[in-house]
């Protein structure tokens, strides 16, 4: 037998025979076992590659062993077509998004077929056809119906230059990638998803993923993160901003003796209002403005920060505490607002040694002397010293008793927190499903009536990477 494995003809011959008799074609049919195999659609960004040939091998293979056993498969293909790459190559080549994606999907289809996947192509979609975000905006109104989409005020980088909102992909070395001007961030309202409402649930889950490697399990965990702590208030004498106490987050109660000072978020209320009598907070609150919105940069940042001359009062003690504002306070986290306490914190340590503030241990070493923090914080746990009542006891006891006389006083409270925020999914950019919302003119939002959806997105649009191409398409430049 010397017959030639002939591709080019065997294969596309075969092809055609299983386009024509529709042989990967799925009808429903309950006398036999279903298997549904879903490789992750890809973005048609232009031509495969061969990380697209290999994932979507290994899900033809398991697919097609599935049929060999005689279950009923469904293989589906789609394209996950929103995003910025259109909207970037939209500008570069002077050609509309829609007309970019659908031209590639054309492409990159005809490719999948060479290879002969064995896909039901009868059930293809693709994110950016109306058949298809009119769903997703039906869903998007469930969740507004249960109170689980919601709109806030949220960060995004702004550039003052092309006076438009950049992804953070867009953001480079603190530079908007057009126009080269400094990134502002700016408070805009935007659309959420209450995950958070789900983070307990979420948590829980973790522990019933078998066959997971633990270390995904381990960073979801922390990424959820749960923290169990104490809300507390130090007293102002006079009313700030409608504040007449400034509200802090702790996981370590056991230290509250040891705060030399407040820290507030440069966004905090409180530092607002302070800012506006005075012009040099101004300029510091302005200056953590331009700064990276990503959370991760921050921690990295140098440490900044300002006195405010403010004083507050400590709840247990009633010492007149120094108010700063730095920028390694998150708003968002906990109410925006810090105890510091330099000696078992590494970065309260790091801005205390940088603006020379007080150093005051209240936790022991090992050798139950207090912990030495001339060279960094103590950060360990211990037993307390120089606490009032509290010094001699652990942790625990220490958390306990002290959480218990803040409540007494009506000054505190045990809470938890979850690091894990809501999904923020506005994007202000326009090649995406839009929002299914109306604003009426009392500026309240209606979810658009299921009967009117989906709400369309204009296609022939031009693209300038500045101007809204949904104001220009709506005559409302
Ligand atoms: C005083 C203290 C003393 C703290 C100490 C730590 C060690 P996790 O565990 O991640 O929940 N914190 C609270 N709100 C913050 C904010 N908005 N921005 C930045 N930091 C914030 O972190 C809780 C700790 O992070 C809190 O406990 C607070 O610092 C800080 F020896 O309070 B701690």
């Amino acid at each position: 037998m010397n017959q030639e494995y002939a591709p080019q003809t065997l294969e596309l011959a075969l092809q055609a025979e299983w386009a024509a008799s529709g042989r990967f074609t799925v009808q429903a049919d309950d006398t036999r076992e279903k298997f549904y195999c879903l490789a992750m659609f890809p973005y048609p960004s232009g031509r495969l590659h061969m990380g697209h040939v290999r994932n979507y091998t290994i899900a033809d293979v398991i697919a097609r062993y599935q049929r060999m056993q005689g279950k009923n498969v469904l293989q589906p293909m789609g394209w996950d077509a929103f995003g910025l790459p259109a909207e970037n190559a939209a500008i570069a080549n002077k050609v509309a998004p829609a007309k970019w994606t659908r031209e590639n999907i054309d492409h990159m289809r005809a490719q999948l077929q060479r290879l002969g996947y064995a896909y039901d192509w009868d059930r293809e979609i693709a994110t950016c056809d109306p058949t298809y975000y009119r769903w997703e905006q039906w869903f998007f109104s469930r969740l507004h119906e249960r109170g689980l989409v919601y709109k806030k005020m949220a960060t995004v980088n702004w550039d003052p230059v092309d006076q438009t909102v950049l992804a953070n992909e867009q953001v480079i070395d603190g530079r908007g990638w057009r126009s080269g001007a400094v990134v502002e961030r700016r408070e805009i309202p935007q659309w959420f998803i209450r995950i958070t409402a789900y983070a307990e649930e979420l948590l829980a889950g973790l522990d019933t993923l078998d066959g997971w490697p633990e270390a995904v399990r381990i960073m979801q965990r922390n990424w959820i993160g749960k923290s169990r702590g104490v809300e507390l208030a130090f007293g102002l004498s006079s009313p700030i901003a409608d504040h007449e106490r400034i509200e802090v987050y702790t996981t370590r109660p056991d230290t509250l003796f040891g705060v030399t000072y407040l820290s507030l978020a440069a966004e905090h209320p409180i530092t607002l209002a302070l800012a506006e009598k005075n012009p040099e907070l101004k300029e510091f609150v302005a200056s953590c403005q331009q700064a990276s919105v990503a959370e991760a940069d921050m921690a990295q940042a140098e440490k900044l920060g300002m006195d405010t001359g403010l004083r507050a009062a400590h709840p247990l003690t009633g010492e007149a505490i120094p108010v700063w504002v730095a920028n390694y306070v998150l708003m968002d986290y906990g109410s925006g607002a810090v105890m510091a306490v330099p000696a078992h914190d590494e970065r309260d340590w790091e801005f205390a040694q940088k603006y020379q503030l007080p150093i005051k241990a209240v936790v022991c070493d090992a050798e139950g002397k207090p912990a030495d923090t001339t060279d960094g914080a103590y950060t360990d746990r211990g037993l307390l010293t120089h606490s009032e009542e509290f010094s001699g006891l652990d942790f625990e006891q220490a958390f306990e008793g002290i959480a218990a006389k803040l409540e007494a006083a009506g000054m505190g409270r045990t809470t938890t927190q979850f690091r894990l925020r809501d999904w923020g999914v506005s994007r202000q950019r326009y090649w995406g499903t839009p929002i299914p919302m109306l604003q009426i003119e009392d500026g309240t939002d209606i979810p658009i009536p299921d009967d009117r959806l989906p709400s369309l997105l204009p296609e022939e649009v031009s693209m300038d990477g500045v101007t809204s191409p949904i104001k220009a398409d709506r005559g409302l430049l």
